[in-house]
């Protein structure tokens, strides 16, 4: 059924609009510390998002593969403190849909240009599943892809817009995503791109 496909997704429609110039301003002052890369995937491909990390450890990947580490292979010093800003929103947006509690240890940020994309996948570096993650979407519209449980199962098509805010938990948490291809654009204020955050418990 319907309700059976959608279970564990809360989709908080521009929850975070009253916030974005706040956000983004924050986005860039953690970038000026751990600037936005294209990472190595373990195969050799260089990803289209350039990313980013704050918290207490972050995601990375190259040739040695997926992972948390507390501190930023670029620099060789620990991540920025998440900003204030973030730490309340995700809190917020948990609790909002069903998840009191949630205290992020790490937030990816995802620097999304025309032409990137992310193709389909689980998030499964996390040491436990059972707190959800929680996402930001800022600036540019992009075609979010829903998964199941199997890399084969049919996929949903989402719009995810400046503002919207998901939170992917209990039987959520391990389905297959992704998002196609960016279009060229310019939001009021993002610019040309579109940011994505991520907040996890990784460790
Ligand atoms: C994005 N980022 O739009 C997405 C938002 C990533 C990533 O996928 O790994 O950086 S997070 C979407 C997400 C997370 C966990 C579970 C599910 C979706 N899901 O069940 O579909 O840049
Ligand atoms: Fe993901």
């Amino acid at each position: 059924t319907r309700e059976a496909f959608d279970e564990g997704v809360t989709i908080l429609r521009q929850y975070a609009v009253a916030q974005d110039e706040v956000l983004v301003r924050a986005i860039l002052a953690v970038a000026r510390s751990a600037p936005f890369r294209h990472m190595k995937t373990p195969g050799g491909h260089s990803m289209s998002v350039a990313m980013a990390c704050c918290g207490q450890v972050g995601w990375v990947t190259d040739e040695g593969g997926y992972r948390y580490q507390s501190q930023d292979p670029e620099t060789g010093r620990p991540w920025p403190a998440m900003p204030e800003s973030f730490v309340s929103l995700a809190r917020s947006a948990a609790e909002a849909a069903g998840f009191p509690g949630f205290a992020p240890d790490t937030c990816l940020i995802n620097r999304y240009q025309p032409g990137a994309r992310m193709g389909l996948h689980q998030d499964r570096n996390e040491k436990t599943f059972s707190s959800p993650i929680v996402s930001v979407s800022l600036g540019l519209p992009i075609v979010f892809q829903l998964g199941g449980l199997r890399r084969t199962d049919r996929t949903e098509r989402i719009l995810l817009e400046h503002g919207d805010v998901v939170v992917w938990g209990g039987p959520a948490r391990l389905r297959y995503h992704g998002v196609l291809t960016l279009k060229p654009g310019e939001h009021p204020v993002t610019g040309p791109v579109r940011f994505n955050l991520t907040f996890r418990r990784a460790g």
